[in-house]
């Protein structure tokens, strides 16, 4: 009877977990998982996105909890200038290189409150971040458009605020307020506005190149430079409320 029981409420504990269904890197830490690492997460419903949870438990308060990684670059293993669809999906490899899309990005912030954590390292060794304690994305019919605020350096500087308020823009899908394509012109996609001062998903090279003036993985208030191009950057976010 007893052991009919133990294995009753094994079964019973082995569904629960199973139909756990995780919304953000926060319920993945909740449910115990404190090791950074690849999970599957549910942001729009019965669809698993992959994802790179970063957890943290110690440091500085703001610095400590569940971290779901949106963009990602390390070593160029990826092709970053790619059309609208694949911005808007996510495409990548959740090990490696990759970027969320702006469809789970809408879906995880458009409830609730997150943080932006900007983490980047030069090839010098050199490494910053930038805080923002606000974020979050529109929908596709406004553009998927950037609201983000509440800066707090962390020695990267600000290099994000400028594109507060603006739409996302690829090769193929023109919504910024240049008079031309700038991620055309500045070989990557984002929140352009005329054109950019952080180009996160720009051409992958190998540092510093006066040659490609904005077209690298430049963060602008890193040396106050459009020439330099970083060799890893990581934007994460945090909830910080639920309303
Ligand atoms: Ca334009």
């Amino acid at each position: 009877m007893t052991m009919f029981v133990v294995a009753l409420l094994s079964v019973f504990t082995a569904s629960v977990v199973c139909g756990f269904k995780p919304f953000d890197c926060s319920d993945v830490y909740k449910a115990g998982q404190t090791v950074s690492g690849i999970y599957s997460i549910y942001p729009a419903g019965d669809i698993p996105v992959w994802v790179y949870c970063q957890m943290i438990s110690d440091g500085k308060e703001e610095d400590k909890g569940a971290w779901t990684v949106i963009q990602r670059r390390m070593d160029g293993s990826v092709n970053f200038y790619q059309p609208w669809n694949q911005y808007k999906r996510g495409f990548g490899a959740t090990e490696g290189e990759y970027w969320l899309g702006l469809e789970n990005m809408y879906q995880l912030t458009r409830n609730n409150k997150y943080m932006l954590r900007v983490d980047l390292e030069d090839f010098t060794g050199r490494k910053g971040s930038a805080l923002y304690s606000s974020f979050s994305v529109g929908p596709e019919a406004d553009g998927y458009k950037l609201q983000v605020s509440g800066f707090t350096d962390g020695g990267a500087g600000d290099s994000l605020t400028d594109h507060n308020d603006q739409k996302f823009s690829t090769f193929d899908k023109d919504q910024d307020v240049y008079e031309n394509n700038c991620a055309k012109e500045f070989l990557g996609a984002f929140w352009y506005k005329f054109c950019h001062t952080a180009n996160p998903n720009g051409v992958y090279l190998w540092g510093e190149d006066d040659t490609h003036f904005g077209t690298g993985v430049v963060w602008s208030t890193w040396k106050n430079s459009f020439t330099v191009s970083m060799k890893s950057i990581g934007m994460k976010i945090k909830r910080v409320a639920i309303c």
